[in-house]
């Protein structure tokens, strides 16, 4: 046989085998999206296992995949979710910060799946004001919602249910899949938690899991912002009252005045506590009180109440994360016993990521690693071949076009993202993109992080801050992981960061966002 004819031979069966595995996958997998809320990389084990152990999530990267690049388009709650519904950049669907309403009239993936014969759920948070559209049944907390007892406002009808958030979230989401829904149809389930949002208020059946745990504090908690002068006027700070002792770490006390008491957050906290029913209060109290009276027999100062702070803090926080893990179980269990795993795509990310001390915070909004990234799991139907990590990078402007290539629905030409679909086999892929675009907007505003957008490659990272301020910062992901150095007068560097000017320009001019006087 001459070579070339035993090479196209070989490209027809190797092309056969690649139709071979794509004809055995189902042809409209059920869709099953489960987000949480500030979710950082730090604390899911399947990522990072320093500080919790997560099995029921690691459960879906162990059966399925885990992206180990996956960014945010702009690191904030609502334009979060509408990136992920239009699978575009916040300045082309519009919602460019918490702010705003979302023009629920817009097309979005679940308004194309329904039209493509899907039943689609909503439950949970969902915090874009307007009422949300394309779907066939919701339920969802008002607003940022609460953890204890919260109102759902189910289909326009408000109501409040004793529990807690997460597992009542859980629970009507296994109620709308096991008896409301029409069994006869495919469907997506979006399944959006509260959790692990601020302020941190665990389960009481969580709350002393972590009680005599000591976490290891980050390198750079006690950062200078040298060079960074976005990073030092934040105020997302735990060393000062950014982080309040009331509210976010539950000192409820007439003896402790809040750290900014102007703000009558202690008046706040107290509300907060108020929705709960005696047991709870009493197990919350049992809990708390006498770490209250340790905290005032002791009254830490400087640098001894900032790492009491960033304790309290981790304990709290990984406590809503354990209920989060626990009801993910629980969901991915149903799933199993009723067999519809095999037909399903079981998706878990967060709206962000979240600062776990690193650079001092809490919070997100900045173009760092950790409220840039965002965990990103898949549990594969039937017929996806891939397994284990997957390094290319991807932006939650992709979800909108992989959901709707899964359900094999023509992606609408306007859409930003990237099907992810070609990842999900084990081919390889033979060209991806080599950068993502990010760009927030909220300031002036809550914490105070100033405008900025940027560019990120497997290695570099290029931001402008903008607004009240023109500063450009470089990193060399690399070498400076936990992005201290600001290189951007470094003349070893100047010629990438030129290339990289040039890069995002061309990304401005793709996305359509070189006009910054719109906003
Ligand atoms: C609230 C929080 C902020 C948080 C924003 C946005 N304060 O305003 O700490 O940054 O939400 O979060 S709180 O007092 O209400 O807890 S987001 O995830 O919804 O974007
Ligand atoms: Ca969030």
């Amino acid at each position: 046989m001459n070579k070339s004819l035993f090479l196209s031979l070989g490209c027809i069966s190797i092309l056969a085998l690649g139709c071979q595995q794509k004809a055995d996958i189902p042809k409209q997998p059920n869709i099953v999206f489960i987000m949480t809320d500030d979710h950082s990389i730090q604390t899911l084990s399947a990522y990072d296992s320093r500080y919790i152990q997560t099995p029921n999530l690691d459960r879906i990267a162990k059966e399925g995949v885990i992206f180990q690049n996956s960014f945010v388009a702009n690191s904030i709650c609502a334009p979060s979710r509408a990136v992920m519904l239009t699978g575009k950049h916040s300045h082309k669907n519009g919602q460019i910060n918490n702010r705003v309403t979302f023009d629920g009239s817009q097309q979005t993936f679940p308004k194309l799946l329904r039209a493509a014969g899907y039943q689609t759920a909503l439950i949970g948070k969902w915090h874009l004001k307007s009422n949300p559209t394309g779907f066939d049944y919701w339920n969802i907390l008002p607003g940022q919602g609460q953890y204890y007892n919260p109102d759902f406002i189910e289909m326009g009808e408000q109501k409040r249910f004793e529990g807690y958030a997460t597992t009542l979230t859980t629970d009507f989401a296994i109620n709308w899949l096991d008896q409301q829904r029409d069994k006869t149809k495919p469907f997506c389930l979006l399944v959006h938690h509260k959790a692990p949002h601020r302020t941190w208020m665990p389960d009481t059946a969580d709350l002393d899991l972590y009680a005599d745990k000591t976490f290891t504090i980050p390198d750079n908690f006690y950062d200078d912002y040298e060079g960074r002068t976005a990073a030092k006027e934040q105020h997302m700070s735990i060393h000062t009252g950014d982080m309040d002792l009331a509210y976010d770490l539950k000192m409820v006390d007439d003896d402790i005045t809040t750290a900014r008491p102007g703000l009558g957050l202690g008046k706040t906290a107290r509300n907060m506590l108020k929705r709960m029913n005696d047991k709870q209060r009493a197990a919350w109290n049992k809990h708390y009180n006498p770490i209250i009276q340790d905290f005032k027999d002791r009254n830490p100062k400087g640098k001894e109440l900032s790492e009491w702070k960033f304790q309290r803090y981790m304990r709290d926080y990984l406590s809503c994360v354990k209920s989060v893990d626990d009801n993910v179980g629980r969901l991915l269990d149903y799933l199993d016993n009723q067999q519809l795993s095999e037909n399903t795509i079981i998706v878990y990310t967060s709206d962000q990521g979240f600062y776990m001390g690193e650079h001092g915070w809490f919070d997100k909004r900045f173009m760092y690693e950790e409220s840039l990234r965002t965990p990103l799991l898949m549990k594969l139907p039937k017929g996806y071949t891939k397994k284990g990590a997957i390094t290319q990078l991807v932006q939650n402007i992709d979800y909108a076009p992989t959901f709707l290539d899964l359900a094999g629905v023509d992606i609408p030409g306007d859409i930003q993202g990237e099907s992810l679909k070609p990842l999900l086999f084990k081919d390889p892929v033979d060209s991806w993109r080599n950068s993502i675009y990010y760009h927030y907007y909220e300031y002036p505003g809550g914490h105070m992080v100033k405008r900025h957008y940027g560019i990120r490659t497997d290695r570099y990272k290029l931001i402008h801050f903008y607004n009240d301020i023109d500063q450009w910062e470089f990193y060399d992901l690399e070498e400076d992981p936990t992005e201290m150095n600001n290189l951007i007068n470094s003349t070893k560097h100047q010629n990438i960061i030129t290339t990289l000017k040039e890069q995002l320009h061309k990304l401005q001019i793709k996305y359509d966002d070189l006009d910054k006087t719109i906003y």
